[in-house]
């Protein structure tokens, strides 16, 4: 009986120390279950920090260069392409929502097209142009819809290559950026009534033997909210990504 009873005791004990235990622990998860909570809501709620990138080193002014065409488009008065530092928008690997595009200006030998890449794959969208110094040519423009995720591509013929918004794409090119991105907000030109427009300035020469301009081809896009930070984009993306294992680049022809 005094053996049950001890034992009953020494359960209980037991028993008791067990459940302090367990409420210790319970206390320790609670803050480690509080430590990761706030550390994924922290993660899931800071914005993206970008880093600010400057303006590639050698972004010569060939003509038209591409403070001209800015200048031409919302009447601005730049005088050189280094003065476009604070329009800049680096964050512009991932797009949403495109409404409208348009051929501002192309100062290239290539016959370029604007295209996009979505979970859908590659689509063009825009007509392929050459020629130098096209301005507000309206032939060259027209309404599209995407309300995903996507990237913008350039089509150059001549050497056969893709490039995309994402530089980690341009594996055709090292993995260097093709396509300069200006913020150039809410305008008129050619018609249209711009509500969040930018303008993307595309290198079509493999960057080592370029002439660094970005003019080769210049088109307008209104979007809105886009550009979209990467995360997100990665998330919503993923499955396009996988299309990228798909595409095939052809040598250049020399
Ligand atoms: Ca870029
Ligand atoms: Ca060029
Ligand atoms: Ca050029």
């Amino acid at each position: 009986m005094s053996l049950t009873g001890r034992a009953s005791l020494t359960a209980t004990e037991n028993d008791l120390s067990f459940i302090k235990l367990g409420i210790q622990n319970m206390k320790l998860m609670n803050k480690w279950n509080t430590a990761i909570c706030f550390l994924m809501f922290t993660a899931c709620t800071i914005p993206s920090i970008t880093t600010a990138t400057p303006l590639p080193a050698v972004f010569n002014n060939n003509n038209p260069a591409v403070y001209e065409v800015i200048n031409h488009v919302i009447g601005s008065s730049y005088t050189d392409n280094s003065e476009l530092e604070s329009i800049y928008t680096t964050d512009d690997d991932y797009w949403s929502d495109l409404s409208w595009w348009e051929i501002t200006s192309t100062s290239a030998g290539y016959r370029n097209a604007l295209g996009i890449v979505n979970a859908s794959g590659y689509q063009t969208i825009s007509d392929r142009v050459n020629g130098f110094e096209i301005f507000s040519e309206t032939t060259f423009s027209g309404s599209f819809s995407n309300t995903g995720i996507f990237e913008f591509a350039l089509s150059v013929n001549n050497e056969g290559a893709r490039y995309y918004s994402n530089p980690l794409h341009n594996t055709y090119d090292n993995q260097l950026d093709h396509m300069l991105t200006f913020s150039l907000g809410a305008f008129n030109y050619g018609g249209h009534s711009y509500k969040n427009g930018y303008l993307l300035a595309w290198e079509d020469l493999l960057i080592g033997k370029s002439d660094h301009d970005y003019n080769d081809t210049t088109f307008l896009v209104d979007a809105s909210p886009s550009p979209v930070p990467e995360p997100g984009a990665m998330l919503l993306f993923g499955a396009g990504l996988a299309g990228f294992a798909g595409l095939r680049f052809r040598k250049m022809k020399k």
